[in-house]
């Protein structure tokens, strides 16, 4: 890996922290419209996986997963109006962040129904397959998610077709206040990649460098003809469920010993391993990711609110003209 690429991923776990921090501050002080679902603690996640996507790839992120949108090339400035209800966003004020997507950039909205954007992502990769086109779906999902229907119908109809679909699941241990062993009766959840004909994988989610090469030879996978991949990615939420949890349900211990293995500062030692000047970085990073959260900040501020009558724009699609 070139410097400037490890100096791009330490960017861009840096803005997403950085990012997911102001939001939940804005929180308290009553400033964001709907809940706040913090990823602190998961962003090697969406950084690995995310990070060498084409434009024209599609992801399917969930609830707690805002860094995805940054790394796809979603506008910060646009991310911040609609986090705030603001008009300039992605659903032009009607929406939270939660079910908000941005289409410009391949960016498929949070549905509330958990798992149920997993057959839309093997929809998307069914057509990419149909039409030979060379792109992949990624599809984001918690553990809790994993137990749905919905999850295993869209896995059952990928595996047939050998689509190329990624899924990608963010186990976290939680989902909400249930703990991995009242979800499954399994160690590792992507064990059941092969009951769909598809392999799975398991990889430290704090560790940029391990879900960099599961996501890797995933998405080589999907784009080879080779089919979907259950990728498992091991990782903590710092936060509770939402801002208005307190996570009384976990340890302190354990808290803590998850936020010693911290993904941001694990990169950091990293960089200081290949004896780079880190301190700079880390001065000229904050600098840059904080500029970059201000602006989003002003932008989405001085953002209208929509009027009334605009709630009635965009709820159907435009009919297809005729030939
Ligand atoms: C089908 C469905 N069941 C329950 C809920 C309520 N709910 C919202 S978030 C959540 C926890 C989800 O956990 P997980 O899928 O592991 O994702 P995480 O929040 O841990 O990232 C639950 C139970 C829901 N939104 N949808």
């Amino acid at each position: 890996m070139t410097e400037q690429k490890e100096r791009e991923l330490y960017f861009w776990l840096r803005l997403v922290r950085e990012f997911e921090g102001r939001v939940s501050m804005l929180d308290k002080q009553g400033k964001i419209q709907g809940g706040v679902y913090s990823g602190k603690g998961q962003e090697a996640v969406v950084v690995g996986v995310c990070h060498d996507l084409r434009p024209d790839d599609w992801i399917f992120p969930l609830h707690r997963d805002l860094g995805a949108f940054l790394l796809k090339g979603a506008d910060p400035k646009r991310l911040m109006a609609q986090i705030f209800g603001r008009r300039e966003g992605f659903a032009k004020g009607k929406d939270s962040f939660l079910h908000g997507g941005d289409f410009s950039h391949c960016i498929f909205g949070a549905t509330s129904m958990l798992g149920s954007t997993l057959p839309v992502a093997v929809g998307s990769a069914y057509k990419f397959k149909i039409r030979k086109e060379d792109r992949v779906a990624i599809a984001f999902f918690g553990e809790g998610a994993s137990s749905r229907g919905d999850v295993h119908e869209a896995m059952n109809f990928a595996g047939i077709y050998k689509l190329p679909v990624v899924f990608v699941c963010e186990n976290n241990f939680y989902a909400y206040s249930t703990p991995n062993e009242l979800q499954f009766a399994v160690e590792d959840v992507a064990v059941r990649g092969p009951g769909y004909g598809f392999k799975g994988d398991v990889c430290s989610g704090n560790d940029l460098h391990s879900v960099m090469k599961a996501a890797k030879k995933a998405i080589d996978r999907a784009r080879g003809g080779e089919g979907p991949t259950y990728l498992e990615c091991k990782t903590y939420r710092y936060h509770g469920h939402s801002e208005h949890d307190r996570a009384t349900y976990r340890s302190e211990e354990e808290l803590v010993t998850w936020e010693s293995r911290d993904p941001v500062e694990r990169w950091e030692v990293y960089l200081e391993k290949r004896k780079y000047d880190v301190a700079a970085i880390k001065a000229e990073t904050a600098q840059r990711v904080k500029k970059i959260v201000d602006e989003a900040l002003a932008f989405a501020e001085a953002s209208p609110w929509p009027e009334g009558p605009e709630a009635m724009e965009d709820l159907y699609a435009m009919p297809i003209p005729e030939e």
